[in-house]
């Protein structure tokens, strides 16, 4: 992909891309519920038609947008999927998602927003708090920061230790009461509710603790690597609802 000076976060591409889905919303609205199951694939295929790699589009119901600044979508199914933690920990484990699925599990209702502008109200995901994975491993002394890896092998996160041990910052593997769809980042993602949504790394594969933060993807582009609904990136206003 071309890279130029400050580029949006999610910005959606292509006009072709954009008017397809807009066809596929409407036999989306015709079908109803069953097309979505078909919805993945499709997205896949576009987005890796997609020259730029940088594909936006669709509310895949709710006004969601897709974003991925990869070629393509990645696929882990349930049982290959694995989530990693290391770095600056005395324990560092790797959960299968069943391993996941038998914790405790946080259930969290919040408007996803995103930096573009868009914005959805009352999403729901669960799963397990960060700050439970990291009790787990054991953080060292040293360690002051999270450094989060994806599996489609390009886009990357961070937040300082502090926030990661928020307790509306989740390890989700449902949105609103299903799987997160491989889309949306499935089996698992990275949900920040208090920040803007490209700090909720999609296809989440490792978690590692740092000593000092590491700016993520969107970052090296001019993005507030502190991403407070509200309260960065040029914005002054108070967060909405959550
Ligand atoms: N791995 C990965 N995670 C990502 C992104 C991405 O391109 N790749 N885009 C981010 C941005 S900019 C947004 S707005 C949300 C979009 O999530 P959605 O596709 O589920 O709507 O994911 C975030 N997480
Ligand atoms: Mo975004």
């Amino acid at each position: 992909m071309e890279q130029r000076g400050r580029q949006s976060a999610g910005k959606p591409v292509g006009r072709r891309v954009v008017l397809g889905v807009l066809g596929l919303g409407a036999v989306g609205v015709a079908f109803g519920a069953r097309i979505q199951n078909g919805l993945d694939n499709v997205l896949a295929e576009v987005s890796s038609k997609d020259p730029t790699g940088l594909t936006g589009l669709l509310p895949g119901g709710g006004g969601f947008q897709f974003y991925n600044v990869a070629d393509s979508i990645p696929h882990r199914s349930d049982t290959d999927y694995r989530l990693t933690v290391d770095g600056l920990v005395d324990r560092p484990a790797t959960y299968t998602l069943a391993d996941l699925k038998s914790m405790q599990q946080t259930r969290l209702v919040r408007d996803v927003q995103c930096v573009t502008g868009w914005r959805v109200p009352n999403t729901e995901f669960s799963g397990v708090l960060l700050r439970d994975l990291l009790d787990m491993a054991g953080v060292q002394r040293q360690g002051t920061a999270i450094r989060f890896t994806c599996f489609d092998g390009v886009y990357s996160e961070s937040l300082t230790l502090d926030e990661a041990r928020r307790s509306d910052v989740l390890i989700a593997h449902e949105m609103n009461g299903a799987p997160v769809t491989s889309a949306h980042g499935g089996p698992v993602r990275l949900y920040v509710a208090p920040m803007y949504f490209y700090k909720s790394a999609k296809w989440l594969s490792g978690i590692t603790v740092t000593s000092q933060v590491e700016p993520g993807y969107w970052e090296h582009y001019g993005y507030d690597v502190e991403a407070w609904v509200g309260r960065s990136n040029g914005r002054d206003d108070a967060p909405t609802s959550n």
